[in-house]
């Protein structure tokens, strides 16, 4: 039995031998991620006994500032990714300009996003949350971080991942050779393999994913494509809606079992809300590696070149049939 148990770190070192390009500079984040990742899951699974313990405003009993889990998140992504030095630059949803990786030392060949701990509106109410990153090269030579070392279209990652935590956590990433998802086991505290290649299916289930709370918000087009997957045509699949409101746990149903997830801009906001450096385009290569599609509706997400750290994309993730079908419905907006 044990014979087949593959943990995250001998996944990573098999991929290692088996590519020689490979360097141990880029397996040193995976590793740092991995531990981040068991940090932040041993937290949020203690997020909802802080008040069982005693916090009184923002302290707790001993008098010590309870740190809210996004911030907690943030803090230990930056310390331990600081520490791995294959890092020349860190970006963050929690910080308004780029993070420079020590300049004391050579600056690392490089660049990670990350949004430390998405859909943390979700926390206080014991729902998944997630944590997703993307990794660039660094272009330029030299120790400066520049722009074009930070602003990369999504075709440049050389891995994205996320860290889902839910009824158990997990992580799945792609380094560019397909996706794999790996289960953590708390009795011993190891990412193991679970998921080697995964592949959207399609045909899969008829589920879309958006909030459609907003649909009054939305351009025509949109309104069209959604009012089709509500009343199908007599021939065509009928659809179910399911929309959690953390785009982790969201997607990840969406690998798992097909379909398609939606983000879409309003007319008022046409950029939507989700970040393309560090939510949306990981997601998007994670999805292609799988065979899906991202869209932003008319461009593929991973040629979109950002124009700043934070600047935001409408989404359309999933499998291929529908994130087309979204696409023509959006052709005539
Ligand atoms: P956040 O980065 O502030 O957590 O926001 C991102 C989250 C996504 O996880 C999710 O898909 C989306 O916001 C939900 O937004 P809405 O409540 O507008 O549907
Ligand atoms: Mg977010």
């Amino acid at each position: 039995m044990t014979g087949s148990i593959v943990t995250v770190e001998h996944f990573i070192a098999e991929q290692e031998r088996e590519y020689p390009e490979a360097t141990g500079a880029f397996t040193d984040i995976l590793l740092q991620i991995n531990l981040a990742a068991k940090v932040i899951s041993a937290a949020v699974n203690r997020a909802g006994l802080i008040d069982i313990l005693g916090v009184i405003g923002s302290t707790n009993v001993h008098d010590e500032e309870v740190q809210k889990l996004d911030d907690y998140a943030n803090d230990v992504l930056l310390n331990l990714l600081r520490r791995c030095g294959s890092l020349s630059g860190m970006v963050s949803e929690e910080e308004e300009g780029f993070v420079h990786v020590p300049e004391s030392r050579d600056p690392g060949p490089y660049i990670i996003a990350f949004d430390p701990l998405d859909g943390s509106s979700n926390i206080d109410v014991n729902i998944s949350v997630g944590t997703i990153f993307s990794v660039y090269r660094k272009r330029s030579d030299g120790t400066r971080v520049r722009r074009r070392d930070l602003l990369q279209p999504g075709s440049e990652q050389v891995a994205a991942g996320y860290v889902l935590y839910g009824s158990s956590t997990m992580l799945v990433f792609t380094t560019g050779r397909g996706v794999h998802g790996f289960t953590l086991d708390p009795g011993i505290g190891e990412f193991l393999l679970s998921y080697r290649n995964l592949r959207i299916p399609s045909p899969g289930k008829n589920i879309y994913s958006i909030n459609e709370a907003y649909f009054d918000k939305w351009t025509p087009g949109q309104q069209r494509l959604v009012e089709r997957l509500r009343q199908p045509p007599p021939d065509a699949p009928s659809f179910s809606a399911r929309y959690v409101g953390s785009m982790v746990a969201d997607f990840h149903r969406t690998l798992l079992r097909g379909g398609i997830f939606m983000y879409p801009g309003t007319v008022a906001k046409p950029e939507g809300k989700l970040r393309l450096l560090y939510e949306v385009a990981p997601m998007a290569m994670i999805c292609e590696q799988a065979g899906g599609l991202a869209t932003d509706g008319r461009r593929r997400i991973l040629d979109i070149e950002p124009e700043g750290l934070h600047h935001r994309v409408p989404t359309f993730l999933g499998a291929p049939d529908l994130v087309e079908m979204a696409g023509r419905y959006l052709a005539d907006d």
